[in-house]
């Protein structure tokens, strides 16, 4: 016998073979999923049986590592997170009391976060692209802002670089590779998306990394976003801080699923829950999902599980829809900065003394550049003309025109000598 006719015999018999097995062991060969198979029970896959998704986390509540796997981080490098992680809380409170003395028109603080944010920015490179939501002014003050960029803006002086044109605690940092906060909900999650295809077509080796609260993730903008990084492969990392409350909606109203983990795991991404109050912790999946997306060309979806210890700004009063006794947990029992201190203070890298003299060098630093910006010069009320249209349209050119006159007029009223005019 031929090679040629072995070869045809085989093949003959094979489809022999195939065409004789039962109807219920075909393969599924749906376009819409090409991994299914078939199964003769009708089984729902309810939530409500499954385990919870679980929480990556290294430190314990009292400051000691739990596993062999922490992140390898110098003294040096933790001791410069816990300093950037206290300053941010203290710089939170100062301003916050300004508020309420009327000094600063409004205000958020980032209060009990201080690990997810700072954590998250240390694991980064300058080179990733951050697109913020409004309460990440600690990635801010890791990239290089100064407490001083912060005052301006938060003051609205001439010296803001978005010229006084937003409320307090929109920041924008061009030259760090920070993207403006925009305060409309879930806006920056698909321009991260946009950024990181772009960067991606460019062959540019670079994430983006996209901050966005529980609540945010119920906006459409967030679901899109989501597909459009898992189909295009976007090397972006999701960071979902949830806090459990969006204002005073809670998380029972927010969702009825397991968090916003399990939705990356929906839209075919790989997805993290990790103790966001943990500084390790989250490090560690901040760096490794920086590598995955990066090898891989894909994006990541990280859940920070953290509390909102502040009230949501300075507009809410948090007392009406939460207990004193929630709160207090979440300040005294599993503060990040409290554990990452208790941490250090193990290690012998800081000790009471230290807390107390950088405590003070703290408030120092942050009352000079608060004076400074408190009494400088507000920006020129005419740049609110500019930046939008590169000249000014006819229509822009009269109001212009109707200001001038309408200060040459009224002037007297407005302070002016306060004005950069
Ligand atoms: C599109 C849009 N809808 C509503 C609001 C009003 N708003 C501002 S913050 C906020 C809650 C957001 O909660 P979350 O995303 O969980 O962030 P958190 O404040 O807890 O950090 C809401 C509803 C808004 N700014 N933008
Ligand atoms: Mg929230």
């Amino acid at each position: 016998m031929t090679l040629r006719l072995v070869h045809k015999l085989k093949r003959s018999c094979t489809r022999f073979a195939s065409s004789s097995i039962s109807h219920t062991d075909e393969r599924a060969k749906f376009t819409g999923s090409k991994k299914t198979n078939f199964t003769h029970e009708l089984k729902y896959l309810n939530p409500l049986e499954q385990p919870a998704f679980p929480t990556f986390r290294v430190l314990d509540n009292h400051g000691n590592i739990k596993t062999d796997d922490a992140p390898k981080l110098s003294d040096e490098e933790l001791v410069k997170i816990y300093r950037s992680m206290a300053l941010l809380s203290k710089m939170d409170k100062i301003l916050l009391q300004s508020q309420r003395q009327g000094r600063v028109s409004f205000y958020m603080t980032c209060s009990g976060e201080e690990a997810a944010v700072v954590g998250s920015a240390a694991a980064l490179q300058d080179v990733d692209t951050v697109f913020t939501q409004y309460r990440e002014v600690g990635v801010f003050l890791w990239r290089g802002f100064t407490l001083q960029d912060v005052m301006h803006q938060c003051f609205s002086t001439h010296k803001d670089n978005t010229k006084g044109r937003q409320m307090p605690i929109h920041y924008s940092a061009k030259k760090l590779n920070i993207q403006c906060v925009s305060s409309t909900l879930a806006t920056q999650v698909p321009n991260a998306v946009g950024y990181a295809y772009s960067n991606k077509i460019k062959g540019i080796k670079a994430v983006t990394v996209t901050y966005f609260g529980e609540g945010a993730a119920s906006e459409g903008d967030v679901h899109a976003a989501m597909n459009m990084a898992a189909v295009l492969r976007c090397p972006t990392i999701f960071i979902c801080r949830n806090n459990g409350y969006a204002i005073s909606t809670s998380t029972e109203d927010q969702y009825a699923g397991d968090g916003i983990v399990v939705r990356g795991y929906g839209y075919g991404m790989r997805s993290l829950r990790v103790d966001g109050n943990d500084l390790f912790a989250v490090h560690k999946a901040v760096s490794d999902a920086r590598k995955v997306a990066l090898e891989n060309s894909c994006p990541v979806l990280i859940e920070l599980m953290t509390y909102r210890v502040g009230h949501h700004s300075t507009s809410d009063d948090s007392t009406a829809y939460r207990s004193i006794d929630e709160v207090n947990y979440w300040n005294k029992e599993d503060s990040p900065v409290g554990r990452l201190g208790l941490y250090l203070m193990k290690r012998k890298l800081w000790d009471a003394e230290k807390e107390n003299s950088y405590a003070k060098e703290c408030r120092k630093e942050i009352m000079a550049a608060f004076n400074v910006a408190e009494s400088a010069l507000k920006p020129s009320p005419y740049l609110v003309f500019d930046d939008v249209y590169d000249s000014h349209s006819t229509q822009i050119a009269e109001q212009k025109e109707h200001l001038e006159e309408h200060l040459k007029i009224y002037g007297e009223h407005y302070n002016l000598k306060d004005y950069d005019v």
